[in-house]
């Protein structure tokens, strides 16, 4: 598989982490967000990923899948272990409604292409988009930190899909400066999370493209 990604994107960073749950051998092609205005923008990308972000998967069909719980939800239903979603109804549902607080309610807000649009098309100063972003990081790790069970993971003892979108948050929210003190459970979830080998590997630090 090809995953068009980069070193800092959260939203690849969980599919990196779910290829690499997965055992999925891929090669990255890397798009990167930040110079030139983000080479997302070039038609060669948009040609990939109509929408311009990142991630897009590229499935040995051929085709090429876009948004990150797709593509994980994709990846989980054509190699089942480990599962990433847990086998009782209502405990999938909690499960995914973690993982949306995250991808849904955080991320969108805070997003490089928002808070670029405060910056160049709202004239927002820097100390006010960063007031922003730490506002709805807050905002959404609040409801995080009083849904989650008692560890070592998001949902309890199997790793699900809500790890795979709480780890790049925090990861997000350590490099903006955001405090997790007020954040027990969700400081204990990510140090359990980086202690396996597929979440250490997904990180930003470790892939080809890191600056
Ligand atoms: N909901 C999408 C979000 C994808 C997304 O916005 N990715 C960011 C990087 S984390 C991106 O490509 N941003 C480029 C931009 O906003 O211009 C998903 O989960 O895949």
């Amino acid at each position: 598989m090809k995953l068009y990604s980069y070193f800092r994107s959260s939203a690849a960073y969980r599919v990196r982490i779910a290829l690499n749950l997965k055992g999925i051998a891929y090669e990255t092609a890397s798009i990167h967000l930040v110079k030139d205005g983000g080479h997302n923008r070039r038609p060669e990308f948009r040609a990939v990923n109509p929408q311009m972000r990142i991630p897009a998967l590229v499935a040995p069909t051929g085709d090429v899948l876009i948004q990150s719980l797709a593509i994980i939800e994709y990846l989980d239903e054509t190699h089942p272990e480990p599962p990433l979603l847990p086998k009782d109804p209502i405990a999938r549902a909690r499960a995914r409604a973690l993982a949306q607080i995250v991808a849904c309610d955080i991320h969108p807000l805070n997003n490089v292409g928002p808070l670029r649009y405060l910056k160049h098309e709202m004239h927002q100063e820097q100390g006010a988009i960063d007031a922003w972003y730490h506002h709805w990081v807050v905002a959404g790790f609040e409801a995080f930190e009083s849904l989650a069970r008692p560890g070592p993971y998001s949902c309890g003892g199997q790793v699900t899909m809500a790890d795979l979108c709480l780890v790049p948050q925090v990861y997000n929210a350590r490099r903006l400066k955001v405090p997790l003190d007020e954040f027990p459970k969700i400081v204990g979830i990510d140090t359990a999370c980086l202690k396996l080998s597929a979440f250490e590997r997904a990180r930003p630090e470790s892939q080809p493209d890191a600056e």
